[in-house]
């Protein structure tokens, strides 16, 4: 090994059309294609440290000690780099995320990518993205995106994400609306098993998803802000329904979520152009072209349900750092 240390940024990535269920869960390869905008905030800074002295991997995410799963699923990605690097060596992972963790703000994207980076760096090999995309899709599908920066696709059963076009081509905001810290009940990829093995809805969702897909891919390229908004908000709606569809249900969507997302048609009614989006979790990120984005955020941010507003702008993909800072 060349060296044995390195720190990485990646910033999360917001599903314009969502990712939801797997046509592989062992190789956790997707079964629908989605479309997703790299945030310039919600940033994760991961440092890798390969350490002879250690007899087992390390991981801090946001200063505490991981154990279990989550722990589980850093140690997976590091096997797979042991053996890409053809090493034996343990390592101390430190992670911070600057937005709430787990609570449906897509923090494995972003930590995800910044570890496929750092790791593989420190690890002393040279992916290029296309390679750090797949080792990334293999912990968390929707992490394949955030190695590259602005508009990104990850295709049905493809190994990779790829750009769709650069954070520069159209300057668009995501209006992060915060309606709750502390994490979410249940986990994306379980939550996904269970839609995909009980929802009625899920065959729906697979054979209608490709279409907006299309649908959003074009107003992209053609920047049509309204056909991106509607295809954008049928995707959520659609998603999350096939989840209402479940027994027992799975409901992401609070009481402060619905508030919003009327809020926003409310707005949009009225002239302000603006679209919702809602992930795993009851926030919702709002959409707006930069010439509206602050009238929508100054409308969201006095809302009752809404604790605070995390503006975002497109945002580039992950790249190491040599930024000083305790590493470990
Ligand atoms: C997305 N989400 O496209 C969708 C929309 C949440 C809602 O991808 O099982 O952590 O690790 O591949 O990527 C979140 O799920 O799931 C997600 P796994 P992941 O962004």
């Amino acid at each position: 090994m060349t060296t044995n240390v390195a720190r990485a940024i990646a910033h999360s990535n917001i599903a314009l059309i969502k990712y939801w269920g797997k046509s592989n869960s062992t190789l956790n390869l997707p079964a629908v294609p989605s479309l997703s905008l790299t945030l310039d905030g919600l940033t994760s800074t991961t440092s890798v440290q390969f350490d002879a002295t250690l007899d087992s991997d390390q991981v801090q995410l946001d200063g505490k000690l991981t154990l279990g799963r989550e722990q589980a699923r850093v140690v997976a990605m590091l096997d797979r780099v042991r053996a890409l690097a053809q090493i034996d060596t343990r390592a101390r992972v430190s992670s911070h995320n600057d937005f709430p963790t787990a609570a449906g703000l897509a923090s494995s994207a972003s930590g995800f990518a910044a570890l496929a980076l750092a790791s593989s760096s420190a690890a002393g090999l040279e992916l290029g993205l296309e390679a750090l995309s797949a080792l990334a899709r293999q912990s968390s599908a929707s992490a394949a995106r955030s190695l590259f920066g602005g508009f990104v696709n990850l295709l049905a059963d493809a190994e990779s994400a790829q750009q769709v076009a650069p954070s520069e081509h159209w300057d668009l905001r995501l209006l992060v609306a915060v309606t709750e810290e502390g994490r979410k009940p249940v986990g994306s990829t379980e939550a996904m098993e269970i839609t995909k093995r009980e929802s009625p809805y899920y065959a729906a969702w697979l054979a209608h998803a490709p279409n907006l897909y299309r649908e959003a891919e074009q107003a992209i390229q053609h920047r049509q802000f309204d056909t991106l908004g509607a295809s954008m908000e049928q995707s959520t709606l659609m998603m999350h329904a096939s989840m209402w569809a479940t027994r027992p249900a799975i409901l992401f969507l609070t009481d402060a979520t619905l508030s919003v997302m009327h809020r926003v048609r409310t707005l949009r009614g009225q002239g302000l152009p603006c679209y919702f989006t809602i992930d795993a979790g009851p926030h919702v990120k709002v959409l707006a072209q930069a010439e509206h984005a602050e009238e929508v955020e100054r409308e969201l941010a006095v809302l009752d349900q809404v604790l605070r507003v995390i503006p975002c702008a497109p945002g580039p993909g992950a790249r190491l750092t040599t930024d000083e800072g305790p590493l470990c």
